[in-house]
């Protein structure tokens, strides 16, 4: 189908309402940019910078508020849930946060100090409007055996920070539900360190409630199976799952190719069922998957325009660069429409 009996296109929020919610990250342009597209289509938005900690504690004794603000009275205003993205991470991270007055790296005592601070402000301001947190994003290696990934987190307080980024944010919000979120989630042997961190947190009490998987996916890789592997083990463990971060991008991660102006037929054409493909998966874990929020709204803005290749364009949403629904947006739609 191309629009129903009315000539109206279907809201990806209603089509999948008995499986999960369907969310995008914002910024303060999309949030005008998009204003149409986010009202009619998404019950959910994620702060895609603007709840940082280097956008809402630049220095130790200021917080700049008034973007994340307005990020937030808009899903107040519009009746959608926000997630909160992200509390501690190695990245967009001020440099104060990890030194001494005077000079050197802080010591542990000083950094809990201060994320505890942090944590109290950031979540406690937004306790009625933020339903969930990514507590620790990306804390992972990716590459060899190591478990946690090298920052300043990691030398100053060693892998104990994770647990107390949780206890911290519990103090703050009991009712907040808390995740640790990560990239290359669905590669099995990341996927297991993942695993074997969160298990462990677990056992020991420490008040996680979910696995974000960020999702950011490309058209041949990862492959369904390994999508499907990892969802089942994080799963496992007996906790909700977010897809986190979902975008498609058309090109392969090592590929560097920067020539295009626009995507190639065969591009749209894979990216059409990819989509079909992922999104077959998500319903068929629709008692776990609670939530899909892509990392973005349209075609016409996305974090890929500038990564991994810095300006060269990409492709990777359900919308194209005028707003329109994509040849991947009916995929999508009618495949949730078919009996299962
Ligand atoms: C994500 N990292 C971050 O969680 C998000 O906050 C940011 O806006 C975009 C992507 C993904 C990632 C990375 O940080 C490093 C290498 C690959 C992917």
């Amino acid at each position: 189908m191309d629009q129903d009996a009315n000539g109206v296109v279907p809201k990806l929020r209603d089509v999948f309402a008995g499986y999960f919610r369907i969310g995008a990250a914002v910024n303060p342009r999309t949030l005008v940019s998009s204003a149409d597209l986010l009202a009619r289509h998404f019950n959910c938005i994620t702060a895609e910078n603007e709840m940082k900690f280097e956008r809402i504690h630049p220095h130790e004794e200021t917080y700049a508020f008034e973007d994340a603000d307005r990020l937030a009275g808009f899903a107040r205003e519009h009746g959608m849930k926000m997630r909160g993205h992200t509390l501690v991470w190695h990245n967009q991270t001020p440099d104060w946060l990890f030194e001494k007055p005077g000079g050197g790296l802080a010591d542990k005592a000083l950094l809990y100090a201060r994320l505890k601070a942090h944590i109290d402000t950031v979540v406690g301001r937004y306790k009625s409007d933020v339903f969930c947190w990514d507590v620790v994003n990306e804390a992972v290696a990716d590459e060899g055996p190591e478990l946690p990934r090298e920052s300043k987190w990691l030398r100053i307080a060693g892998e104990e920070f994770i647990a107390k980024a949780f206890e911290f944010a519990h103090e703050a919000d009991p009712d907040a539900l808390l995740f640790y979120n990560d990239y290359n989630e669905s590669h099995p042997a990341k996927r297991e360190k993942i695993v074997t961190l969160v298990r462990s947190l677990k056992a020991r009490g420490v008040p996680i409630h979910g696995v974000g998987l960020q999702a950011h996916w490309q058209l041949r890789s990862p492959p369904a199976d390994d999508i499907r592997a990892a969802i089942e083990r994080y799963a496992s463990l007996g906790l909700k799952l977010h897809i986190t971060e979902l975008d498609v991008s058309v090109f392969e991660w090592d590929d560097r190719r920067a020539d295009l102006k626009s995507p190639t037929a065969e591009m749209m054409e894979l990216q059409e069922r990819r989509y079909e493909q992922i999104f077959r998966i998500f319903r068929e874990y629709r008692d776990v998957i609670e939530c899909v929020t892509f990392w973005g709204v349209a075609d016409d803005y996305t974090w890929l325009d500038h990564f991994p290749v810095r300006g060269r364009k990409n492709w990777p949403f359900l919308f194209d660069e005028r707003h329109q629904p994509k040849p991947s947006f009916w995929k999508v739609v009618n495949g949730a429409g078919t009996q299962e």
